[in-house]
């Protein structure tokens, strides 16, 4: 037999290109020794730390699956090996990267112009600008399909009213991508916000209880003029914004196993020090099962994460299959942080031990991106043919 390695349970490693393992260990050497240092001041502070971007684009971590654009051009497999170094620290972290990287520069490099791509992806993909992603509103986030959000053709350009809210990156960004329902054919399409737009107003959402190193906010928008530049012409209907939540969905799905590893592996450090009844944690089998429970799920989550990955890079991708393991792998993450937060006994309320910050972003992860409920159902419609989501 071959020796069993439970860092590695069903051998991952083996599974990865060379160029996968690069860019992994790249991208684990500067969140461990970069970004882990500072995640206990960004929590406290709730502060958006304007270097964490730049120093992500300069490392190629920024958009890495775009080619051209001073982009990696890597595979989606690294994508999501990124996705889970980042968020072992933390899933503002990654949130941050995620947002610029499928969300920002993703619409633009697959639905904008030539002289769009031109202009924003080499300074997105540099961590220059920052970028966000408005599809929520107020009164719709499961269902965006009932955005009220507008854009009316006029004279040299649009107008674009509405709201926006629970978006990530809004009170630092550049640009704005914004879904508004277009009113000459009811379709919805996406549009480039530059900041500083009269009747723009993109303020923070404070005080938030998770995901507090990333920064959140509404984004308003008051009859904002825009030129016809602005409009992302390839892209039309609920379709365009949903491929951009397969890519951040996706990735998310491989993230939450980082933060699950890291709460496993700071739960067993504390259990093999830490004893009671003369005997270490780590040597109780309440305690045990509680850690295999979580590594278990962590290996088949890897595992999963990695074939929607290689299906995604053969162009075999259906979205279910994301659906899939962006619930399987938050849901199962949520659970078993939480459970192995009892490990901790009475420091489970201290964040300079780690897991209760990721139990608390792991709440918000199973949420954005489509709740695990509307996940369920998205399944749901496919294996049964019946959409739930209303009558
Ligand atoms: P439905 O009728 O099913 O579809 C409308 C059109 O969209 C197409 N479509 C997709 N295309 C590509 N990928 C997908 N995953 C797609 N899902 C649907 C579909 O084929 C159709 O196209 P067409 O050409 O026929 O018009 O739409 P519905 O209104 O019934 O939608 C149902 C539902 C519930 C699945 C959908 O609304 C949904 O996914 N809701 C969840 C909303 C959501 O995920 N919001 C996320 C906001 S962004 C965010 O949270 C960022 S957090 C970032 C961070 O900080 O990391
Ligand atoms: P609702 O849609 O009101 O849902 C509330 C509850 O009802 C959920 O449990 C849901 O599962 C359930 N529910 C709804 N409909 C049904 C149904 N048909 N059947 C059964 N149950 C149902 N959005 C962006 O556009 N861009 C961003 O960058 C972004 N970043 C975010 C960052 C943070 C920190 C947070 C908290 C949210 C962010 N979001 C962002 C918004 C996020 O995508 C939404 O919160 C999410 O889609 C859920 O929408 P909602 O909050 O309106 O909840």
């Amino acid at each position: 037999y071959a020796q069993y390695n439970p860092g590695d349970p069903l051998l991952l490693e083996s599974l990865l290109t060379e160029e996968e393992i690069a860019i992994r260990d790249v991208a684990r050497e500067y969140c461990q020794e970069n970004l882990a240092p500072r995640i206990l001041e960004g929590w406290r502070t709730e502060e958006y730390n304007h270097s964490i971007l730049p120093e992500m684009g300069k490392l190629g971590l920024l958009g890495p699956t775009i080619r051209g654009y001073g982009c990696a051009g890597v595979s989606n497999v690294a994508y999501g090996l990124v996705a889970r170094e980042i968020e072992r620290v933390d899933s503002g972290y990654r949130s941050t990267a995620s947002v610029q990287s499928s969300l920002v520069m993703h619409p633009i490099h697959e639905f904008g112009t030539d002289a769009q791509k031109e202009k924003y992806i080499p300074r997105l993909a540099k961590g220059e600008i920052v970028g966000c992603f408005g599809l929520t509103e107020p009164n719709h986030g499961s269902d965006p399909a009932g955005m009220e959000t507008s854009a009316e053709e006029v004279d040299g350009g649009f107008i674009l009213r509405g709201s926006k809210t629970w978006i990530t990156n809004a009170p630092v960004a550049d640009i704005c991508i914004i879904w508004a329902r277009c009113k000459w054919d009811g379709k919805i399409r996406g549009f480039i916000l530059e900041k500083g737009l009269k009747g723009l107003e993109t303020p923070a959402i404070k005080n938030k209880v998770a995901l507090r190193a990333s920064i959140t906010g509404s984004i308003f928008m008051d009859s904002v003029k825009v030129s016809h530049d602005s409009l992302l012409p390839n892209g039309q209907g609920l379709g365009a914004p949903f491929s951009c939540l397969n890519s951040a969905r996706y990735g998310i799905s491989w993230g939450v196993m980082g933060a699950l590893e890291d709460c496993v592996n700071k739960a067993l450090a504390y259990a093999l020090e830490r004893k009671q009844f003369k005997r270490p944690l780590a040597s109780f089998q309440l305690v045990q099962k509680k850690l295999v429970d979580a590594q278990t799920e962590i290996a088949l989550g890897l595992q999963a994460s990695l074939q929607v990955g290689r299906l995604k890079d053969g162009d075999k991708l259906a979205p279910e299959m994301v659906s899939m393991v962006k619930r399987n792998n938050c849901g199962k993450a949520l659970r078993n942080a939480r459970i192995v937060l009892d490990i901790l006994g009475g420091n489970a309320s201290s964040d300079e031990y780690h897991i209760g910050r990721h139990v608390a972003n792991l709440q918000v992860v199973n949420t954005y991106e489509g709740t695990y409920d509307i996940h369920t159902l998205i399944l749901g419609k496919a294996l049964t043919g019946t959409q739930a989501f209303a009558n």
